[in-house]
């Protein structure tokens, strides 16, 4: 067939996929929420402080006096905005016309206002600071606008995901040998229970048998009475009964042995700079988490948890809690409650992701490694073979690469930073309209590759940053932090605005890769083959298969800056292609041979109408 003709089937079948997909697409969309996997998912992330500020009233958290009280000052990156939970309901339109369908908050719990050493100090707008885990922190509003938020969000089909934290508090303990927070941290072989501040301390804690998996036994457990083995913890006046529950003011329920070093085993027993380590070892602990979490399951009716930190909690922990979750999401009438953890790394390491959903048995985690591994190849210059090593990796997971198809993905966060940061620090010098090319490959991955993909707020406005954590928070509202309004957005003006533009070239972008996402289920619960990398940076092709029918999509990206053409393996029985995204031959060139070709930093998604 010639090309001309080949091209005019491709646009006659586009047609008919198209209509097809806009079908689909309201047939998702209609279906109970609650039915969808979590794979179905396209997930939203915000910080609700940096968000929407929908009630002036709540900004100082209720309290009166300056920023080191109430922590709102909003002209300080590292202090409360004045978002809140009203401010995100009344953004759900622009949340679900980017065709997100899951909003990950940031934690909504109270938390201490602000903490820090003197001059140094910062505020927990960010959430992670928790002193009340059973209400909701005061800037974000009331438990009521949760609840309305979630009901709202209910209505459209939206799920909610709360991001919840069970491996520390904010910081209220201290201890009386350091009076600064740079406590080194003292190991249970230096320090054991059993002797107070060393093992040449007096005998304490009597017949206790330690922490480990074999030992944790409320039975134990009773006799671990003091908690100054390592250090003499204590509670600033004032600060007694700071925390709620009541039980989490005991320093008996934390590990008290100074900072994390984030090795060895300090990496799970250590403070997490200053914030109060919990024993989760302790039954008491995992059951008042239980407690804690599921009440806000039952009370909010919320979809799922992101998990903070999860790799410096014991994993016996996560053994009896995630089970515990799930039950109670069950017989509250979410049968899909979906539960991530995050396990950070900066490298392309499945291994360490994967130990996580074996050890721990958490049902899926952030998948750092897919980050790592698209900011290597996209932003950096690495070959194509490392996204091949990645998706090898899969098999390494709980329940293997099916397991895989439920790993939330992302190529930016707030904490590492936003991939447009990541191309300008890799690649000084080059323009906005490459910077914005490679974000786009960036996300065409993160939407079409194995995985539940998660975008990080902001980025469909350009947003960009000038680092990670602090510098990659910027306001979606009109800010008023110096460094943000100096940011030259992608795509996008310098300033103080709202910045909620539906026409925002990557909003655009993001939108039609999530259509193009939600109308495929090969694309959201397909099986994934590799077939084409190499050592340098160019084509990677997967295909992806329709679990229903068994129909091939082919899904191709050229991470170089040449144009490039070649032949990738498709199955023998695949034909009569259409183009999702791209230019798409209709016909292989031979059984099993398929034509690609890709100009610089493009990428193309191209369905058999055929698979036998
Ligand atoms: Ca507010
Ligand atoms: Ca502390
Ligand atoms: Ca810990």
């Amino acid at each position: 067939m010639g090309q001309r003709a080949s091209r005019a089937t491709a646009r006659c079948v586009r047609l008919w996929a198209a209509v097809a997909a806009a079908a689909l697409w309201s047939m998702v969309g209609a279906a109970d929420y609650r039915e969808r996997l979590a794979a179905d998912e396209v997930v939203y992330f915000l910080l609700p402080d940096r968000f929407e500020n929908g009630d002036p009233a709540n900004d100082q958290g209720g309290a009166s006096g300056g920023r080191l009280v109430t922590g709102y000052d909003p002209g300080a990156k590292g202090f409360y905005h004045g978002g809140d939970l009203r401010g995100v309901a009344a953004r759900l339109d622009y949340i679900q016309s980017l065709g997100a369908s899951a909003i990950w908050l940031a934690p909504v719990f109270t938390n201490k206002p602000v903490q820090g050493e003197p001059g140094r100090e910062s505020a927990g707008y960010h959430g992670y600071w928790i002193t009340d885990f059973t209400r909701v922190d005061p800037h974000f509003g009331t438990d009521a606008d949760l609840r309305r938020l979630v009901d709202a969000a209910h209505g459209r089909g939206i799920k909610v995901y709360l991001d919840i934290v069970t491996n520390h508090t904010a910081d209220v303990i201290r201890y009386r040998e350091c009076p600064t927070r740079d406590c080194p941290y003292r190991s249970r072989a230096d320090y054991p229970y059993t002797r107070r501040g060393g093992i040449h301390g007096e005998p304490i804690n009597e017949g206790f048998q330690g922490d480990d998996a074999a030992h944790q036994t409320a039975e134990n457990f009773a006799r671990l009475t003091r908690p100054d083995y390592a250090y003499t913890p204590y509670l600033p006046p004032g600060e007694e009964h700071l925390k709620v529950p009541a039980w989490l003011n005991d320093p008996i329920y934390y590990h008290n042995r100074g900072n994390s070093t984030f090795a060895g085993e300090s990496s799970t027993f250590g403070d997490f700079y200053g914030l109060d380590d919990l024993m989760t070892e302790n039954p008491r602990v995992v059951q008042g988490f239980i407690d804690i979490y599921g009440a806000w399951i039952e009370r909010f009716h919320v979809d799922g948890f992101r998990i903070d930190t999860a790799k410096h909690v014991n994993a016996e922990f996560w053994q009896r809690f995630v089970p515990a979750m799930l039950e109670r999401a069950r017989a509250a009438g979410i049968p899909n409650f979906h539960i991530f953890g995050e396990v950070s790394t900066g490298e392309v390491d499945p291994a360490l992701l994967a130990a996580h959903t074996r050890n721990d048995r958490l049902p899926a985690v952030l998948d750092f490694a897919f980050a790592a591994a698209v900011r290597r190849t996209v932003a950096g210059a690495a070959g194509t073979e490392v996204l091949a090593r990645l998706f090898e990796g899969d098999a390494l997971y709980e329940g293997g690469a099916a397991a895989a198809l439920e790993l939330p993905t992302f190529v930016s966060n707030h904490d590492e930073g936003r991939f447009a940061y990541f191309v300008r620090r890799a690649r000084p010098g080059i323009g906005d309209a490459e910077t914005l090319r490679r974000v786009q490959l960036a996300y065409a991955m993160l939407f079409t590759l194995r995985g539940v993909p998660v975008v990080y707020y902001g980025d469909e406005q350009g947003f960009a940053g000038s680092g990670g954590d602090q510098d990659a928070r910027q306001d979606m509202f009109a800010s008023r932090v110096p460094s943000y309004l100096a940011e030259q957005p992608l795509a996008g003006v310098a300033g103080a605005r709202s910045r909620f533009d539906v026409r925002h070239p990557l909003y655009q972008a993001l939108a039609g890769l999530a259509r193009l996402r939600t109308s495929q289920a090969a694309l959201r619960r397909g099986r994934q083959l590799l077939r084409s990398y190499g050592p340098v940076p160019g084509l990677f092709v997967v295909s992806r298969f329709d679990p229903d029918d068994g129909r091939e999509l082919v899904i191709a990206f050229n991470t170089s800056t040449a144009s490039l053409s070649a032949q990738t393996l498709v199955e023998a029985g695949s034909r009569d292609f259409s183009a999702l995204h791209g230019h798409c031959e209709a016909q292989p060139s031979a059984p099993g041979s398929y034509p690609i070709e890709l100009g610089p930093l493009d990428y193309l998604v191209c369905a058999a109408a055929v698979t036998r």
